[in-house]
């Protein structure tokens, strides 16, 4: 599928992965998506795809239960991983997507950094702190976006960032504002994040 995005040209969804054992090889670069439940990681991802229709967005939360992988630019994964903190979900299904998200993060040597996607009208909780606090003791990057700014006022939204910043740790990229509905903020977020790691391996 052809994308209007200037770093993604090309986009094929590839797999569904339930266990650790069905993971694809590895390419050279890999960039994963997680945050809790109905926060719009597939809705994100369509966003930055150029399209609605690409990945599945749940009407109800915990839809995706699987770390969905796509190839892009047929050299990258993107890969979509399952929602966390779904209160309803019975506890044995949150301890298996624990094992394999955890699994996952650590095994994958290509993994240049997680994009972790919060609510900005909620900012961050016990869970996304605990999110972030993983990836920095596994040494992965984190990268924060905070998503559904169209659904604030600019004042509010400068609030709540700033709150949420003082109970986030230091971060290698300042955290982004993002509408995966309007798209607003996220050329920014990919021209400053993604994008850098998609020219590398073209040149
Ligand atoms: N207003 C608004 N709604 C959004 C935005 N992003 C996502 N949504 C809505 O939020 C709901 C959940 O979106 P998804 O993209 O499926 O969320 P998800 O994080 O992938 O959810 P799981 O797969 O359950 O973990 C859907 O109804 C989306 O339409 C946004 O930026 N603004
Ligand atoms: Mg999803």
């Amino acid at each position: 599928m052809q994308t209007g995005s200037s770093c993604i040209k090309n986009v094929e969804f590839v797999t569904s992965v339930y266990s650790l054992k069905d993971l694809p090889a590895e390419l050279p670069v890999e960039i994963a998506f997680a945050g809790r439940s109905n926060v719009g990681k597939s809705s994100l991802l369509n966003a930055i795809f150029g399209t609605r229709k690409y990945v599945k967005v749940s009407s109800r939360p915990g839809f995706t239960q699987s770390l969905n992988f796509f190839l892009i630019n047929r050299q990258a994964y993107f890969v979509d991983l399952p929602g966390y903190g779904y209160a309803k979900a019975p506890r044995k299904v949150i301890q298996k997507w624990q094992r394999l998200i955890e699994g996952y993060l650590q095994e994958r040597s290509t993994l240049k950094g997680v994009v972790c996607i919060f609510d900005i009208r909620r900012g961050v909780d016990e869970l996304d702190m605990g999110l972030i606090n993983y990836l920095q003791s596994i040494k992965v990057t984190p990268w924060v976006v905070f998503n559904k700014a169209d659904k604030l006022s600019n004042n509010k939204i400068r609030a709540n960032l700033e709150r949420a910043t003082l109970l986030l740790p230091e971060l290698p990229v300042p955290p982004f504002v993002v509408s995966a509905k309007t798209k607003k903020g996220v050329s920014r977020f990919l021209e400053q994040v993604i994008c850098p790691f998609l020219k590398e391996i073209d040149s």
